[in-house]
C-alpha cells in the first residue's frame, strides 16, 4: 500500500462549509473540480510537484449535494500525471453525472482513447504552468490535439497571464474548441479595464472557439474571502474580472468549484462562500443558467 504525506504548507479542504444564500437552479453544473486519490487506491504521479491530501470521489459527490449541483466535470491534475484511473473512476461511479477532463500523452493508443471516451471523458487537458510542470507540454498538445478532435473532445489549457502572447499563437493551430482554467490567471491588483486583461478578451473576441471558466476566484485573490464592511461581497478584488467575461461571452463561459482547491497556503476555502460569488459574476437568472446548465451541458453532455 503506496503511503504519502502531504506537502508541506498544505492545506486541507473545508469539512463543514457554510449553506450558500446563493441558490443554484436546477440542474447547475460544478464544472472544475478535481478527486485526489486516495492515495492508497490510486497513488500519485512520481513526478508530482506536490502531495495532496485525499479528496475522494464519495467527498466531491457529497459535496455536489450539499452545494446544490446537479453534476461535476472532473478535472485531471497534475499530481496525478497522465494515470487518468481516480478521475475515471470518479465519473463512471457517478450514474452519469460526472464528465471528465483527462491528461493525455502522445504515446496513448487508440484504445485507451476510446476506453477514456467510454468512460465519459470529453476533454484533454495541458498544463503550462511552470511550478506544477517539468517541462511545456506544447509538443504533447500538437501531437495530441488532431487526434482527440476526431472524438469530438475539447483542449483545456491552463496557464499563467504573462505567458499570453505564445498561448494565444498556439490557440490559433488548435483544431477544437480551447477552454481556459482560471480566466488566464489575471493579476487582479491591475485594472480590469487595463492592457493586461484586455489581451486576455481580446484573444476571446478574436477566437470564437476559445471559452473561459470565470473560476479561480480562492486561488486568485489578494483580498481573501473576507466581506466588505460587514456586507457580503465573497472574494470581491476577483469578481469585476469573472463578471466582465460573464457579460461579453455569455456563451462561452463555465463555473466550477475548483475543490478541492490545490495548493493554496493562505486559507481554506469555504464552498459556500464561493458559491455566493456566482449571484455577483452573474447577475441575472438568464446568465446564471447560461453558465451553471447551458454551456457545461452543450460542451459535455452534448
Ligand atoms: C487547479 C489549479 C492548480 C493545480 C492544478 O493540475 C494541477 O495540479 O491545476 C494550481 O495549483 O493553480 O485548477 O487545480
Amino acid at each position: 500500500m503506496a503511503e504519502f504525506t502531504k506537502t508541506e504548507g498544505w492545506l486541507d479542504w473545508c469539512a463543514d462549509p457554510t449553506p450558500p444564500d446563493f441558490k443554484l437552479p436546477a440542474g447547475a453544473v460544478d464544472a472544475h473540480c478535481h478527486v485526489f486519490g486516495p492515495g492508497d487506491e490510486f497513488p500519485y504521479a512520481p513526478e508530482r510537484k506536490y502531495t495532496p491530501c485525499d479528496a475522494s470521489k464519495h467527498q466531491l459527490f457529497d459535496l455536489r449535494d450539499f452545494l446544490g449541483f446537479d453534476k461535476n466535470v472532473i478535472v485531471q491534475a497534475t499530481c496525478h500525471g497522465a494515470d487518468n484511473s481516480a478521475m475515471v473512476d470518479a465519473v463512471r461511479a457517478s450514474n452519469g453525472r460526472a464528465k471528465g477532463v483527462a491528461t493525455v500523452r502522445p504515446d496513448f493508443t487508440d484504445a485507451q482513447l476510446r476506453e477514456l471516451d467510454e468512460a465519459g471523458v470529453r476533454g484533454v487537458r495541458f498544463n503550462f504552468v511552470k511550478r506544477l510542470v517539468d517541462k511545456s507540454p506544447k509538443d504533447d498538445l500538437i501531437l495530441v490535439a488532431n487526434r482527440i478532435a476526431k472524438m469530438g473532445w475539447h483542449i483545456v489549457l491552463y496557464f499563467e497571464a504573462q505567458d499570453i502572447d505564445e498561448i494565444t499563437a498556439l490557440i490559433q493551430e488548435l483544431p477544437t474548441v480551447v477552454v481556459i482554467d482560471h480566466m488566464g490567471r489575471p493579476d487582479v491588483t491591475k485594472p480590469v479595464d487595463g492592457p493586461e486583461f484586455a489581451k486576455f478578451i481580446k484573444l476571446m473576441d478574436d477566437n470564437e472557439k476559445v471559452w473561459v471558466k470565470a473560476t479561480g476566484a480562492e486561488r486568485l485573490t489578494v483580498t481573501g474571502p473576507a466581506a466588505l464592511n460587514g456586507e457580503h461581497h465573497p472574494y470581491r478584488d476577483v469578481v469585476p474580472f469573472a463578471k466582465a467575461l460573464v457579460e461579453r461571452f455569455p456563451d462561452r463561459v463555465l463555473w466550477g468549484t475548483d475543490w478541492p482547491h490545490p495548493n493554496l497556503t493562505d486559507h481554506i476555502p469555504d464552498d459556500g462562500l464561493l458559491l455566493d460569488v456566482i449571484p455577483e459574476i452573474a447577475t441575472t437568472i438568464d446568465l446564471q443558467v447560461k453558465m451553471l446548465i447551458d454551456n457545461p451541458m452543450r460542451l459535455y453532455w452534448g
